[in-house]
């Protein structure tokens, strides 16, 4: 049942050897009293009163002041009762901390009006510590932090891997082809190499602060490298990239998620730079995913965020169909592998969290 809410626990329960908390003990591959379940996305547009909130501020202005963003970060905790929150923020803001001007426009989603054009750009990032530009959500994850110590739920903390980040900051928003940061990152090398250590750096920094503010675990997206590059790209261009920053990352004294997606064909070369738990999306089943990671190594995924649309008998069979490729194997954290989306019905969540929570029990 819901054991994540009803139990007490002391507000540094997250940094025991051993945690309670269904959603820290599958991060480490322990048995739990059920198979924790979040979702990619949890506050967001499906929710009215995360709509009533965003009517009065702008995506920047709610990400900036803590109580905003402490406020939506609660909202699906409080409604759904998932197993672990995550931060209301955007992998964004911190590239405006370095220099970019960036936007979230209404309808069209997020815009750099000063993209990375020349090598020159690149040697003016700044590498500001994140106090510097981020303070607002650092204060945000204390105040949600130590709301949810004394119910055991974990908060997640969350930034974006460095190519995800490097193909917005060259692109100037989002990309299909992304032709222009791989244009840059083949005739460039040297400059890539800036870029990608510049992004490191104020990564890591940025992720470490979060666990040092509150953040039970981290979790890193990587969402457009599946898409972007294949296997020998990725090999070259990112994995040394990533390798340095999940190495930083174990200072943090929390487990990382790695999160890729459309990685499948290559999901042991993103599996080998690091994370404790790797995060999948819905493409491959969960099984076969599970298998080339090594089921040593937690999972979370992998339901189609686009099943949250169906109807309940669909949506059933292929959650039950999830579980089953789980197999009840510890170290299986149910997500979906993609956030979800904006008309998904608030019923669906509710039934699935409930369904998930008793079903595993
Ligand atoms: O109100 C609105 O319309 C803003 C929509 C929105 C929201 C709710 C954006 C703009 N970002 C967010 C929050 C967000 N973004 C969270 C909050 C925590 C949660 O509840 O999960 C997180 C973790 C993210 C991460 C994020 N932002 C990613 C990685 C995850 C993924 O979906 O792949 C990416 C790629 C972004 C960029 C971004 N920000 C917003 C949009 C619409 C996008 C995607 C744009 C694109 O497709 O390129």
């Amino acid at each position: 049942m819901h054991s994540a809410v009803e139990k007490e626990q002391p507000a540094a329960a997250h940094a025991q050897a051993e945690p309670t908390a269904a959603f820290l003990r599958a991060c480490k591959g322990l048995p739990a009293s059920h198979t924790p379940i979040w979702l990619m996305r949890q506050a967001g547009r499906y929710m009215a009163e995360y709509r009533a909130i965003r009517a009065q501020y702008s995506m920047l202005e709610t990400v900036h002041t803590p109580e905003l963003a402490a406020e939506i970060t609660l909202q699906p905790v409080r409604t759904f009762g998932f197993d672990a929150a995550i931060i209301f923020s955007d992998i964004l803001p911190p590239l405006a901390s370095m220099g970019l001007e960036l936007d979230f426009v209404r309808g069209e989603g997020p815009v750099i009006y000063n993209p990375l054009t020349t090598t020159r750009d690149i040697d003016m990032l700044a590498t500001p510590p994140a106090e510097a530009g981020m303070s607002g959500t650092l204060g945000a994850i204390k105040l949600v932090a130590a709301e949810l110590a004394p119910k055991n739920i974990p908060l997640i903390g969350f930034a974006g891997a460095p190519f995800t980040l490097a193909s917005y900051a060259v692109e100037g928003g989002s990309s299909k082809q992304f032709a222009k940061v791989k244009a840059l990152m083949y005739s460039e090398p040297a400059a890539w190499k800036r870029l990608m250590t510049k992004l490191v750096t104020v990564q890591a920094d940025y992720l470490l602060k979060q666990a040092q503010a509150g953040a039970a675990a981290l979790q890193v997206f990587d969402s457009w490298v599946g898409q972007a590059l294949g296997k020998l790209d990725y090999q070259r261009f990112v994995a040394p990239y990533n390798r340095m920053l999940f190495a930083m990352l174990k200072r943090a004294g929390v487990p990382v998620i790695h999160f890729s997606m459309g990685t499948s064909s290559y999901i042991e070369d993103v599996a080998a730079c690091g994370g404790d738990v790797m995060g999948v999306d819905w493409r491959m089943p969960l099984d076969w995913t599970w298998a080339q990671i090594g089921y040593d190594r937690p999972i979370q995924g992998n339901l189609d965020p686009v099943a949250l649309l169906a109807p309940w008998r669909e949506l059933k069979h292929q959650v039950d169909d999830l579980l089953a490729r789980a197999g009840g194997r510890p170290g299986h954290i149910f997500n979906v592998g993609q956030g979800i989306l904006p008309t998904t019905p608030l019923d669906n969540v509710r039934r699935l969290v409930s369904y998930i929570q008793e079903r595993t029990a």
